[in-house]
């Protein structure tokens, strides 16, 4: 492959005409950034086990363990900055009557970096609440670990589990905006995890035009009409800055 990336015409040709542009994004989009992916040679799964740390199981056999990982995972998200790929989907926002971001990620970047429309589907780590009465907390370090609600419960991270539904509102935003969207694009997500990963192949079914962008292929490359194995970082910056020209010659 040669160094030198272009952003393939018949992209920008679509750019030009649509005005429904919605985004999936996972964890690929935040590594540029030092949140590490789950997946992978270097992702979190490599090293631990998802069923101790990622469900409600999990939390209920070793609730310290549980709480402890998110506490040092939150502190990572917090010290961390958007990077190149968050601020291009800012940008790409403000071109376009209608566009979402729908991100699988717990980190708040999309929302730090300013983008408006971001419905998160698996939570914030920045939030808790009771796992017994729903209550949220906003906490920081506790001298009880994991602390306890008023009522007696656990208190969690405000995250989805496997096994979890999605917070309902957000996923019923997703959804709408994958089923309207006439372009749909999938940035850095190995797109393994139901029901997010089912996004694009909603836009997929109802005659949008899917892209990808992602480090290396994933379940989604078959089916995604383009398929930009590159970092995010890179892609996405020069993508709006082609897409700004396009748009202004309309
Ligand atoms: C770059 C890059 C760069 C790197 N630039 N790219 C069989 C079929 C269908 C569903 C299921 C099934 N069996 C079980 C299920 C259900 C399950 C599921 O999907 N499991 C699959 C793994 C098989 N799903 C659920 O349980 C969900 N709930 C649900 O289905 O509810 C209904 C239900 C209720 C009751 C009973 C049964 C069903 C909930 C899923 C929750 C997922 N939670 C986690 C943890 C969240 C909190 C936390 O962060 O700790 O969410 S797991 C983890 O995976 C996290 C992520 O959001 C999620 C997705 O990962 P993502 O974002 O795709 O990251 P990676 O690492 O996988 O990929 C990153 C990609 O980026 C890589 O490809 C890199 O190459 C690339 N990359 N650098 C561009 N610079
Ligand atoms: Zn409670």
């Amino acid at each position: 492959m040669s160094d030198v990336f272009e952003i393939p015409k018949e992209l920008l040709r679509l750019f030009s005409k649509v005005e429904r542009v919605a985004v999936l994004t996972g964890a690929g989009i935040s590594a540029e950034s030092g949140v590490p992916t789950f997946r992978g040679a270097d992702g979190l799964w490599s090293k631990l086990n998802q069923r101790e740390l990622a469900s409600m199981d999990a939390f209920l056999q070793n609730p310290q363990r549980v709480w402890e990982w998110y506490q040092q995972r939150k502190k990572i998200m917090r010290d961390v900055q958007p990077n190149t790929a968050h601020l291009a989907l800012v940008d790409l926002e403000k071109m376009f009557s209608h566009f979402s971001i729908a991100t699988q990620n717990i980190d708040g970047l999309h929302t730090r970096a300013g983008s408006r429309t971001v419905y998160e589907l698996h939570g914030n780590i920045e939030r808790n609440r009771c796992a017994s009465c729903g209550a949220l907390y906003e906490l920081e370090s506790e001298a009880i670990v994991p602390p306890r609600c008023h009522c007696g419960g656990l208190i969690r991270p405000d995250v989805v589990w496997f096994g979890e539904m999605l917070p309902e509102e957000a996923w019923q935003k997703a959804l709408d905006a994958a089923r309207s969207a006439q372009l749909y694009i999938s940035i850095g997500t190995s797109a393994q995890v139901y029901p997010a990963a089912g996004l694009p192949f909603e836009a997929l079914s109802n005659n949008a035009f899917v892209v990808e962008i992602n480090l290396e292929p994933t379940e989604l490359t078959p089916y995604a009409h383009l398929s930009l194995h590159r970092k995010a970082g890179e892609i996405l910056p020069k993508l709006v800055e082609a897409v700004k020209k396009e748009r202004s010659f309309c």
